[in-house]
């Protein structure tokens, strides 16, 4: 990236720095391929002149609303700038039509009422300042008057605002389509309020974020033909369900545990509960509390927005009643039995809590301890009992933790999608920017091999592919019973040993490395296998089923004979994989919008911005990429006869009146651009070339304009 420029002593100009990654110098000498710079921190370094680029002496002080306005395009300008703007709260920035957002970390509430959605409501793409609103408004417009889907889609690291983001974002659309004046629950009511509803059960505070979604979300808005919001579907992927019965200091479990030990008294009466601090699932970690939320305030704000999305209050009574019992079940703790490898329940406390769940899960207390203390094995020969010891049954217990909890986050989810309902009058259009840009290049023959494109193609390969890849490979392990996660990683290590993007770290025994386009990870196989399946413990199962509680038992339906012998196998990875496909393959049925969120600082604190954190996100974003593609590209194309028409003016002395294509080249030679290129039906401008010759024409059209009022007034 980069406009090749001669840097000369004297130069103002960007040099890397280990501390804040770019720093601004002034170029003092050069001696053959180096330079040597005195920077502004006072220092004097020797550098690469191929290393170092231009800094715009000219640039606003503010920033520019949009990369593809900067004089010089590299990675130091592109930083810079949007740490200019993030200075004056300006934390939105055009790339083209990706919008950065760098997360504030402190309300900017005028930012976001409805005088500001008012203002963005049907104003051009660009006329005002960069906003997720200005996003919004394009792709509603777009399906309005193009009749097609269109998809925004919102990436970024933890804590980077991408859930705040994607709130804002349905707030406009509802803004935009909601019915006014409609009495009751309105549709756009009910979307709005799943929010707070499925952060309740599906986030917690984390090292990055407070209030960090451990589950994966695709929202699908519907609207009718007259712009009216008529439906939504909303699809959640991979819960994390580790955390119910597994927190690491300082982080939290699931936001409405806590929420429910602040609940009224009468609530806490009736689950039975308390300080959170008493129960094993929250008392892992020392951390109780997160700044700014108000647990108490959150329970009731949970239940309103849950009366809002149709749960009714006995099914409000159950979900609670599974939230508290999970909590009690964590309680119970076991010590060897009489028997060999056997267990017992380990005291009196143990009791409370055993019968504390059998009577908030309305099941039998014996059944439950059956159901964690034993395993039915079914043979030939019949069914053998086989005892658990105390380790195995308090793997059991959290087994039936995260089960519970897993199956009720699904069953909230159902929910909150059938009374909303769906509407399932879709009409598509398919694309992908990037993609399209690259076969017009093509299509013209014109040269644009300095456009890198990210391949990851072999990564992708090397995970999902079918049969071969990790997951396939994954799967195979899980399916035979003796495989533990050393065989696993033996396989692979085996397997891969010459494949360029994985590695055996050195002495690792079970531990691998994949080489991903954003840097090396390392995992550990350890519970790969133990994550990778995917069933209810038969037992967990037919103690569920048989409970009193309809909710409950409904949450475990029995499996039929013919798929439960069917999906006796059932990967998550393999599930995950085809649910990414299929949205996949709704995506591509959609127009696309982009918007990509920063995190400024690990410290989740305002005003501060780092430098090197923010570089690594947009090189890892691909957000560099794309600005090396839309504006080291091409990103204005006009037919040879558009730019004739329009340009033809300014230089009336080189047209062939015969050949379009040279009287184009001949303009352009002549207005001195550089780097554009001519393909066989259209001129390809570098970003800003269209301002530049736009300029001279309106010159050229005031000084005429000029002449003929003074011949006007010649003649008056
Ligand atoms: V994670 O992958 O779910 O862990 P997100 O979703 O990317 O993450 P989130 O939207 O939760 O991050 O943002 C983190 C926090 O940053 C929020 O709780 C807010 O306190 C803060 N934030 C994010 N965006 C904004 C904003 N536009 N204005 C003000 C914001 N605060
Ligand atoms: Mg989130």
């Amino acid at each position: 990236m980069g406009t090749p420029v001669n840097i000369i002593v004297g130069s103002q100009v960007w040099v890397e720095d280990p501390e804040i990654a770019w720093i601004h110098g002034e170029v003092a000498e050069i001696n053959g391929k180096k330079a040597k710079i005195l920077t502004i921190d006072g220092k004097s370094v020797v550098k690469e002149i191929s290393s170092i680029y231009p800094k715009d002496t000219e640039a606003p002080p503010a920033g520019v609303d949009d990369m593809t306005k900067l004089a010089y395009l590299h990675e130091p300008g592109v930083l810079y700038n949007l740490a200019c703007r993030f200075s004056l709260n300006e934390i939105y920035t055009y790339t083209g039509n990706i919008l950065i957002a760098v997360n504030p970390f402190r309300r900017l509430p005028h930012l976001y009422d409805i005088h500001m959605m008012e203002q963005y409501k049907g104003a051009a793409f660009g006329e005002l300042s960069p906003h997720l609103f200005a996003v919004a408004d394009t792709c509603y417009r777009a399906m309005i008057n193009e009749n097609g889907s269109q998809s925004i889609l919102v990436s970024g690291e933890s804590g980077a605002g991408k859930t705040e983001t994607t709130k804002m974002l349905m707030r406009y659309l509802a803004f935009m389509g909601g019915r006014s004046n409609t009495e009751g629950r309105t549709v756009e009511q009910q979307v709005l309020e799943s929010n707070p509803v499925l952060e309740a059960f599906g986030n917690a505070k984390t090292v990055k974020n407070n209030n960090s979604s451990r589950f994966g979300k695709f929202v699908e808005i519907q609207f009718d033909k007259n712009g009216k919001i008529s439906g939504a579907a909303i699809r959640t992927y991979l819960l994390e369900r580790s955390r119910v019965c597994q927190v690491s200091d300082p982080e939290r479990n699931y936001h409405c545990f806590y929420m429910l030990c602040a609940a009224p008294p009468e609530d806490i009466k009736k689950y039975k509960l308390g300080d959170p601090r008493q129960f094993h699932y929250l008392n892992q970690s020392n951390c109780y509390k997160v700044s700014n939320m108000d647990d108490a305030k959150e329970y009731l704000e949970t239940r309103n927005a849950m009366d809002i999305v149709g749960i009714n209050l006995d099914e409000q009574d159950a979900i609670f009643r599974v939230v508290a019992a999970i909590l009690h079940l964590g309680n119970i703790n076991f010590v060897k039995g009489k028997e060999f490898d056997s267990s017992k329940l380990k005291d009196d406390k143990s009791l409370f809590h055993l019968r504390t769940v059998a009577e908030l899960l309305m099941c039998n207390e014996k059944s439950l301890q059956d159901s964690l203390c034993q395993r039915v094995i079914v043979t030939p020969d019949g069914n053998i009992t086989k005892l658990l010891d105390p380790d195995a049954a308090a793997l059991s217990r959290d087994a039936l933790a995260k089960t519970v909890y897993s199956k009720l986050f699904d069953w909230i989810v159902d929910k909150i999608n059938n009374s909303i309902g769906q509407d399932s009058n879709a009409i598509s259009i398919i694309g992908h920017v990037f993609k399209m840009e690259q076969e017009v290049y093509t299509k013209e023959e014109i040269n644009w091999s300095y456009v890198e494109f990210v391949d990851n193609q072999d990564v992708l390969d090397l995970i999902e592919k079918k049969p071969g890849g990790i997951i396939a490979l994954l799967d195979e392990a899980c399916m035979f019973p003796k495989s533990t996660h050393e065989t696993f990683a033996q396989k692979m290590y085996q397997t891969y040993k010459a494949h360029k993007r994985f590695r055996k770290p050195k002495l690792a025994q079970t531990d691998f490395t994949i080489n991903h386009y954003a840097g090396d990870v390392t995992y550990q196989a350890d519970y790969f296998l133990d994550k990778n399946k995917d069933y209810v413990v038969a037992e967990h199962q037919a103690l569920l089923w048989a409970s009193k509680c309809n909710f409950v038992a409904n949450l475990f339906p029995p499996l039929h004979e013919e798929t439960s012998k069917q999906s006796k196998f059932s990967s998550i990875g393999s599930q995950f994989k085809q649910q990414l496909q299929s949205l996949m393959e709704t995506l591509s049925t959609t127009e696309p919008h982009y918007i990509r969120c920063v995190k400024p600082n690990t410290v989740l604190q305002p005003g501060i911005f780092e430098n090197n954190n923010v570089l690594n996100q947009l090189r890892c974003g691909g957000v560099l990429e794309a600005i090396r593609i839309s504006c080291a590209g091409y990103p204005t194309k006009r037919t040879f006869e558009e730019f004739l028409n329009r340009f033809g003016m300014v230089a009336l002395d080189v047209l062939d009146g015969s050949d379009e294509k040279k009287s184009s080249i001949a303009i352009c030679d002549k207005m001195g651009l550089k780097g554009y290129q001519i393909g066989k039906t259209k001129v390809f401008l570098r970003a800003g070339q269209m301002a530049e010759l736009d300029a001279r024409r309106a010159e050229i059209i005031s000084k005429a304009a000029r002449r003929l009022q003074r011949q006007i007034m010649t003649y008056l």
